[in-house]
């Protein structure tokens, strides 16, 4: 107990006088570290004794002087910070003072190892799955991924955390590597947008990433378009396979390479009958009698399940339903749709042709078309109310 106090007390004096040990951890001066486990006090680079002798600090811990100061210390419990003299007590491990933060392995600046329990399948306070994955859960090893999960694991210590391969991937936070930035291009896991230092071009099928500085399509690759208006996020694929005569369904679209797949193409105007429904967002779809379907913009008063005739210019990558994108008639007219078959009357009030349906209903007809007076055809188009 008051060990573990004097331990981090020793600790927080102790930060401002590191020694790099390796390339990544830092340990304290050894030598002052040894002086105060000894119970003495530092002064001017020397270890100085209650009796006021002393020794210059490192010479006192290769025992050049001051031996008669020497003496045994406690040995370190479960979760103390090993030392110089301060050993792990009997039956305790080392472990690294490695903590896991924003999914990957942080060290403790500063601190020695810890003596632990480590294997005796019980995580303690000061355990975790950087420095006791056998008692705390497996860490994730190179080439894994982090999933977005509540609580979501971590990188193996000495692994960092790279991004998905690109901008638009969800579900993951990305991989755990030590090789971004070995120089090597690993097709699955790095791309230029999440480890532009080792795949400074992107390659086939590859997607350029809507962010400052996005990399380039590798030399003989163009720049498609995405695959719909709507998607954000990417300027689109490298690739040179777009004219290949094959729709890649990966990539290729009638929006962004319509010479590979040519698709519905419906251009121009519409004119016909279909049944109004329900589209995304807050859309009403046309569904026409022909099979194409459109956003349509005037709805006129109509509901969803109506028969209607509708007219009006197709818009193909229209954003009325924003953020869908769908072909849409825009400013299209409206009206109820007749069907049916009857009798063509040219003898109507005031010259107008007649079209007298077998339902019993009387229309005006526009255009009588190459029929004449008796013929039955069968009439598809806008019925609108006649008052004359
Ligand atoms: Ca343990
Ligand atoms: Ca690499
Ligand atoms: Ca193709």
């Amino acid at each position: 107990m008051s060990r573990n106090k004097l331990n981090k007390l020793a600790f927080s004096i102790l930060v401002g006088n590191l020694v790099l040990v390796g390339s990544a951890a830092a340990i304290p001066d050894p030598a002052y570290v040894f002086c105060l486990e000894m119970g003495y006090v530092v002064e001017d680079g020397c270890c100085v004794f209650p009796d006021g002798s002393s020794c210059e600090l490192w010479a006192f811990l290769r025992g050049e002087c001051g031996e008669e100061y020497v003496h045994p210390v406690p040995c370190a419990e479960a979760g103390e910070q090993r030392g110089v003299a301060v050993e792990c007590c009997e039956g305790l491990v080392e472990i690294s003072n490695a903590y896991p933060e924003d999914h990957v392995c942080h060290h403790l600046l500063g601190a020695f190892p810890l003596c632990s329990a480590c294997g005796d399948e019980n995580c303690d306070d000061w355990e975790n799955s950087c420095n006791c994955p056998e008692d705390c859960g497996p860490c994730v090893e190179e080439g894994g991924t982090i999933p977005v999960v509540a609580d979501p694991p971590v990188c193996c210590a000495g692994l960092e955390l790279i991004p998905p391969m690109y901008p638009d991937w969800y579900g993951i936070h990305g991989y755990c590597t030590a090789n971004c930035g070995d120089g090597v291009c690993d097709p699955q896991l790095e791309t230029a947008y999440n480890c532009p230092e080792d795949c400074p071009c992107v390659g086939e099928g590859g997607t350029i990433p809507v962010i400052a500085d996005p990399p380039v399509c590798c030399a003989g690759l163009e720049l498609i378009p995405p695959m719909y208006p709507d998607w954000y996020g990417i300027h689109g694929y490298c690739t040179a396979n777009c004219g290949d005569g094959v729709c890649d369904p990966e990539m290729e679209t009638d929006y962004n390479c319509p010479e590979d797949c040519p698709g519905g193409g419906t251009e121009g105007c519409f004119a016909g009958c279909g049944v109004l429904g329900r589209g995304p967002q807050i859309c009403t779809m046309f569904h026409a009698d022909s099979g194409e379907s459109f956003a349509v913009e005037n709805t006129g008063g109509f509901w969803i399940g109506d028969h209607v005739y509708v007219a009006g210019l197709i818009v193909e990558d229209s954003l009325m339903c924003w953020p869908a994108s769908v072909p849409a008639i825009e400013n299209n007219s409206i009206s109820a749709c007749f069907t049916g078959c009857g009798v063509v009357d040219w003898h109507g009030p005031q010259g107008c042709t007649l079209f007298r349906a077998g339902s019993g209903e009387v229309l005006t007809l526009d255009s009588g078309g190459d029929f004449t007076h008796g013929d039955r055809p069968y009439v598809t188009g806008p019925a609108t109310e006649d008052e004359e």
